[in-house]
């Protein structure tokens, strides 16, 4: 009797060398995906799912998260939303993967001229802008509608926030729902064209305002709605800081499509693959860790001159091997954040967006982009701090699409470039 893991390995061998009947290879893959969801009950130590090393993973993402909920009935509505999440992470990740092939390279344009509802540009063909003035890539939109309806159709979140849409939105449908989310749908989209990693970043938030969305459901008739018809607010439930998230995470799309995320509290940064065979995102990284120290720097050094002394102080001192572990690290830079903190995730170092003399607070938001990974790397031992060397996750947001500077990674490297931050005298 072959074991899953073994027929898990003769599905894809088969796939991978073109072998077998092809319908035979899809009812054994349906028939796999079932065994691996109904298999025997995941074992969890610490809240942490255990996978023997070397074996294939038979554990899907809808697995965990089930096995999840069985011993905590409150994650019930978490379960919901991180499966829509997932699902549509998958779709994305088929965009991204197809980009090249079905045309969907290059900027979203307005053939109007005008875009509805704000004041960029008059003329044909102009690119589209988000609400920070920047250009939108056609995967952007893409990206956004598939998140937005994913999260939407769920049932159990009243509002959403994206950095492709102006205002944040609420679900008029699930206004009594627990939680709120906060996403940047395709981070990096300016590397695209070239095949370059990108990713999906999440936040999900408890919302705290139910009076507020049960007043807006009494004066159902004041509601302010965008182009798309969609009721549009200024809660102030994403307005929290990011110790205060309930989930995050991030999706790769890159030479594979990984999901990695954390539900917070004891719960573990775990990451699972997507298993293209199969179309499951299966367990392969039960508990990630980032290493203490690690020999790489992350950082868009082109802008070094118009940084503050103490920064160019500090990556001068490191790459001299002038730190305190008098290693000399080099640098890695994607320029695609879900990348860079990937790499960081895994392989330690340090990666950062620290503002400057001309963009102060940089170029990275703070609700969608630096919470949430901060959030992420810290629940995974590592650090962070903005560039005055202070808390991201206490930083709290005053609008929405706020930029912020921010630094992650190995707790060590980042205690040492905090000591550049902040003078001894106040330290
Ligand atoms: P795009 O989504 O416009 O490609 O921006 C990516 C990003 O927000 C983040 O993923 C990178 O870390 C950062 O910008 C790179 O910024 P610089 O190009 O200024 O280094």
């Amino acid at each position: 009797m072959p074991t899953p893991s073994s027929r898990f390995l003769r599905t894809n061998l088969n796939g991978f060398l073109g072998l077998g009947n092809n319908n035979n290879n899809k009812q054994e893959e349906a028939r796999l995906v079932q065994e691996v969801n109904l298999g025997d009950p995941v074992v969890m130590i610490n809240n942490v799912p255990t996978v023997a090393q070397g074996q294939l993973s038979t554990i899907t993402l809808q697995r965990y998260l089930s096995s999840l909920v069985s011993s905590d009935e409150s994650l019930r509505e978490m379960e919901g939303l991180m499966l829509s999440i997932a699902m549509a992470c998958k779709t994305i990740s088929t965009l991204v993967n197809r980009a090249g092939i079905n045309q969907l390279t290059g900027l979203e344009t307005d053939v109007m001229g005008t875009r509805s509802g704000s004041q960029s540009g008059k003329g044909k063909n102009k690119a589209k802008k988000n609400i920070q003035g920047e250009d939108q890539k056609k995967l952007d939109v893409l990206s956004n509608g598939v998140l937005k309806n994913a999260l939407k159709f769920t049932g159990k979140l009243g509002l959403l926030a994206s950095e492709e849409e102006d205002e944040a939105l609420l679900i008029e449908s699930a206004l009594d729902s627990r939680y709120v989310a906060v996403f940047d749908p395709l981070d990096g989209s300016s590397n695209i064209d070239a095949s370059i990693c990108t990713g999906t970043i999440f936040g999900v938030l408890e919302d705290d305002t139910v009076e507020l969305k049960n007043e807006y459901k009494r004066n159902n008739d004041d509601c302010v709605r965008n182009a798309d018809a969609e009721c549009v607010s200024s809660t102030e439930a994403l307005l929290q800081p990011g110790s205060q998230l309930a989930a995050s995470g991030y999706c790769m799309y890159s030479s594979s499509t990984i999901l990695v995320f954390t539900l917070g509290g004891s719960h573990p940064v775990i990451g699972f693959t997507l298993d293209p065979q199969l179309g499951e995102f299966v367990l392969t990284h039960p508990n990630m860790r980032v290493p203490k120290r690690g020999t790489y720097y992350s950082v868009n050094e082109g802008n070094s001159w118009l940084w503050d002394a103490s920064i160019r102080h500090y990556i001068d001192k490191i790459k001299r091997g002038e730190g305190e572990t008098k290693k000399r690290y080099s640098s890695r830079y994607v320029g695609s954040m879900v990348g860079d903190v990937h790499r960081t995730l895994l392989y330690g170092g340090i990666f950062g967006n620290p503002g400057d003399v001309k963009h102060r607070n940089g170029k990275l938001r703070l609700v969608y982009e630096c919470s949430p990974m901060s959030f992420l790397v810290e629940q995974a031992g590592g650090g962070s701090c903005t560039s005055d060397g202070g808390s991201v996750l206490e930083v709290v947001p005053e609008s929405v699409h706020q930029r912020s500077t921010c630094w992650l990674g190995s707790i060590e490297d980042v205690e040492e470039l905090r000591a550049y931050l902040i003078p001894e005298e106040t330290n």
